[in-house]
């Protein structure tokens, strides 16, 4: 293969969730990637202990998602799924389906994780529509959620600047729980805090507020990944499952961070034991060589939609021109092949303690308030600075890099998801540069 050259001008791309000018000084740039090591336009090696963005589950540039991407691409680049159909599209939904949770087997594919929430919130209005019910409109997120970025997303999302600039222009029927973020009780807890189950009774309150007649669904991450890592407390996501069931309201759980091993189970619904009405995913459906992202439906909230029209007539005025695009589909099956194949979730599952160990050896160093973990997944939260919420993270981060190790970070929290094929020296390797560049920060 021929190599390009270094690019020089960096000024076209506007990048996403960037500060561009001050990225655009001191550029930080990836070139190829194999494994557990991304590698630098400069030659270094890196070490990915974000799984990209929370997404490259598998390892990065595994051949079988390689090969079936590339003879995908030769084979059937494109075919529309409006009126028609490709056959990687039916087994990628039932591949998908059958690892969902029992019941939640109808899936409508997307391209991204906005989409998908897009999608679902879409979908919990016609359900309730075409059961008769469609003044059921009202949507409930909650403090600190990150729904991805569209219109949808940003308005039952809960995270300030994300909403901030558009503030005039969010859904109008939506109201937020609380988030269940508290140090004062739960500061260094392994897995679930036992402090905060009755955070979900604030769900009460709020259909008291309105009246259950005018809620049509409650949207949560059942483990908040972009916020900075927040574990649910025990028993509050069954809380939420009871009082959303007792009136009548659809639970969507966005598994966009959580589906797919990163907990140790293909959910965080099977992880917790709690069946959401609707799933949201992405990133790691199929490994995130192309973009795609997909919804699962329960039977029920499927069956109501799609039997509701007059034959011929078309159920949902939704969907993509990219639905189930045949190389993100030929990605999904191979990557959910190789997932059963090399046992990644179990993996990541007996991996769990060791990683959870790894992160808690960071307490007691210097700005370190709080670890927390689940699965492969651990936040560490850092005092900020005075009048520079953010600088001390960013400054971590941008040091770890520079020492080979990949992590991202949100405000002052540091966020660690490697791949699920990470081996335990690798944790080591992960956690012990954090600790190193702590100690070298003001
Ligand atoms: N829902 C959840 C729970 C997410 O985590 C989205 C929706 C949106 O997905 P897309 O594919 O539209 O980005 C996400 C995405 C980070 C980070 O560093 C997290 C996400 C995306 C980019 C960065 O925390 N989550
Ligand atoms: N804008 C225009 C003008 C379009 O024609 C379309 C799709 O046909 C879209 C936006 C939506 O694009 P997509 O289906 O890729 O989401």
């Amino acid at each position: 293969m021929t190599s390009r050259p270094v690019i020089d001008d960096l000024s076209s791309f506007w990048m996403p969730f960037t500060a561009n000018r001050q990225f655009k000084a001191a550029p930080r740039l990836l070139e190829s990637a194999k494994g557990m090591y991304y590698r630098t336009t400069d030659g270094r090696e890196v070490l990915d202990g974000s799984a990209g963005l929370w997404c490259v589950n598998a390892g990065h540039a595994r051949e079988e998602i390689v090969a079936a991407i590339a003879q995908q691409a030769a084979t059937l680049d494109f075919a529309p799924t409006f009126q028609m159909g490709h056959p990687l599209a039916f087994e990628a939904a039932q591949k998908i389906a059958e690892i969902m949770p029992a019941g939640l087997d109808r899936v409508f594919f997307t391209n991204s994780g906005s989409e998908s929430v897009d999608t679902a919130l879409k979908i919990a209005l016609a359900y309730h529509r075409a059961r008769g019910e469609g003044q059921r409109t009202k949507l409930i997120g909650r403090e600190r959620g990150y729904h991805g970025v569209g219109f949808g997303g940003i308005s039952v999302g809960g995270i300030a600047p994300n909403r901030k600039a558009f503030s005039g222009q969010l859904l109008p029927a939506v109201d937020h729980l609380p988030h269940t973020h508290d140090l004062e009780h739960n500061a260094f807890s392994k897995g679930q805090p036992a402090w905060g189950a009755h955070l979900a009774e604030d769900l009460e309150r709020i259909v008291a507020l309105h009246d259950a007649s005018t809620i049509a669904a409650v949207i949560v991450e059942p483990v908040a990944g972009s916020t900075g890592v927040l574990i649910p407390p025990q028993g509050y996501l069954q809380r939420l499952r009871e009082i959303c069931t007792k009136h009548g309201i659809l639970l969507i759980f966005d598994e966009v961070i959580t589906g797919f091993g990163r907990l140790g189970k293909a959910t965080a619904s099977e992880y917790f034991g709690v069946t959401p009405d609707i799933i949201t995913m992405a990133k790691a459906i199929n490994n995130a060589a192309v973009p795609m992202g997909g919804v699962a439906a329960s039977r029920t909230v499927h069956d109501t939609i799609v039997n509701s029209g007059a034959q011929g007539a078309i159920e949902l005025f939704h969907g993509y021109t990219y639905s189930a695009h045949p190389l993100a589909a030929a990605a999904a099956i191979a990557t959910q092949d190789l997932y059963r194949r090399d046992g990644l979730f179990e993996r990541a599952d007996a991996l769990a303690p060791k990683f959870e160990a790894a992160a808690h050896a960071l307490r007691g160093e210097k700005h370190v308030k709080d670890v927390r973990n689940l699965g492969l997944v651990a936040g560490v939260e850092l005092d900020s600075r005075d009048g520079a919420p953010g600088a001390r993270a960013y400054e971590v981060f941008v040091k770890c890099f520079e020492a080979g190790v990949l992590i991202r970070f949100t405000g002052d929290i540091l966020a660690f998801s490697p791949p699920l094929i990470v081996t335990e020296e690798e944790i080591a390797r992960l956690f012990g540069t954090v600790r190193d560049v702590l100690a070298t920060v003001q």
